[in-house]
């Protein structure tokens, strides 16, 4: 039942207790989250009026431009996770290793590793086209105590214990799982207080909006281009609505709204597709099998891949599950 009285801290220790691994751990990390995300929502919305748009002149290891609110939010969300004590690891798009929070110290018993892509879809800041962080947690799988090892980062999609991401965009939105679900928090930046503003959020279970960037058209694997005709024909419930914005989180969050499905095919430019696996693939994942939808890389399912390398790419098709399951007709 939605309570839009609810805040975010209020949802969160009241379904403390109904996740299995009741700590409080997982709580305050959320918590934190949700205070770095009301500090890089303060800058995102006044972008434009400080000398925070445009480029610091660096590369990040994804030898992409790197925007000052990019390396901005890099820094937010970090310190704050390091600050809280709460998890032993992090890994962000930003940065080129993890970085470890004193795990060797022998009396660290935090359990959590997070992974982090601080500002996705950085390309449309200075356009001021909405943009967002996407985060995902496991649960260490080396022993607490000792030193953090890649191990605890490279796990399948399928062992995240939560996922979410923030929207920046008319309003900003903070939409995570646990595992029992999707929630919606809506932030009131006149007090700073995200209130739960969609409650078990489900995908349509079909739809027509197919949000694909068209301009790679010619580079596209032959199953994709049957596909995008198939959605132009007129026919029955056909033509469908193409909708991109050029930011995951923005496509992702319209689907899962309004039902759709997403596609970032391999390219000639990026032979293994564009988006990350571990910090935006698997938690959208993760977030789209929770509201009822699909996400695959075309051979499996995404949340069943295991990794290999931190910053490996991974084509990305998700959505609506008729839809996903139409695509792969085509494959
Ligand atoms: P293209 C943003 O840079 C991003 O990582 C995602 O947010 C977005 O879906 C994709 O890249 C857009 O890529 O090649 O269409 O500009």
């Amino acid at each position: 039942m939605l309570n839009k009285n609810q805040t975010l801290g209020e949802f969160i220790i009241k379904n403390q207790t109904s996740f299995k691994y009741s700590s409080g751990e997982l709580s305050s990390l959320i918590n934190s989250i949700r205070l770095a995300a009301k500090v890089v929502n303060h800058e995102v919305n006044k972008a434009g009026l400080v000398d925070i748009i445009g480029f610091t002149g660096n590369e990040n290891i994804q030898s992409e431009k790197q925007q000052k609110l990019d390396v901005y939010a890099n820094e937010k969300f970090i310190s704050t996770l390091i600050n809280r004590n709460i998890v032993c690891g992090i890994a962000s798009e930003e940065e080129e290793n993890f970085i470890t929070i004193n795990s060797s110290d022998r009396n660290n018993q935090n359990k959590y590793v997070v992974l982090i892509d601080p500002l996705d879809g950085s390309s449309n800041i200075d356009v001021n086209v909405s943009v967002g962080t996407i985060f995902s947690i496991y649960r260490r799988k080396t022993k607490i105590g000792t030193e953090v090892s890649i191990d605890d980062f490279l796990q399948k999609g399928r062992n995240q214990v939560a996922a979410g991401y923030i929207i920046y965009g008319t309003s900003t939105m903070l939409v995570y799982t646990t595992g029992s679900g999707v929630n919606g928090f809506t932030l009131n930046p006149a007090i700073g207080t995200f209130y739960h503003s969609n409650s078990s959020i489900k995908i349509p279970n079909d739809g027509n909006i197919y949000s694909i960037n068209e301009g790679n058209y010619l580079q596209f694997p032959e199953f994709v281009k049957k596909y995008i005709k198939f959605c132009q024909e007129e026919k029955d419930d056909r033509p469908y609505t193409s909708r991109y914005i050029g930011s995951l989180v923005s496509d992702f969050h319209r689907n899962m709204i309004k039902g759709g499905i997403f596609l970032y095919p391999q390219t000639s430019k990026n032979p293994n597709g564009k988006l990350r696996l571990l910090y935006e693939c698997n938690p959208i994942a993760f977030i789209c099998e929770q509201a009822g939808g699909v996400a695959t890389n075309g051979k499996e399912n995404i949340l069943d891949i295991i990794p290999t390398e931190l910053h490996m790419r991974m084509p990305f098709y998700c959505g609506s599950k008729k839809m996903v399951q139409q695509l792969k007709k085509f494959i």
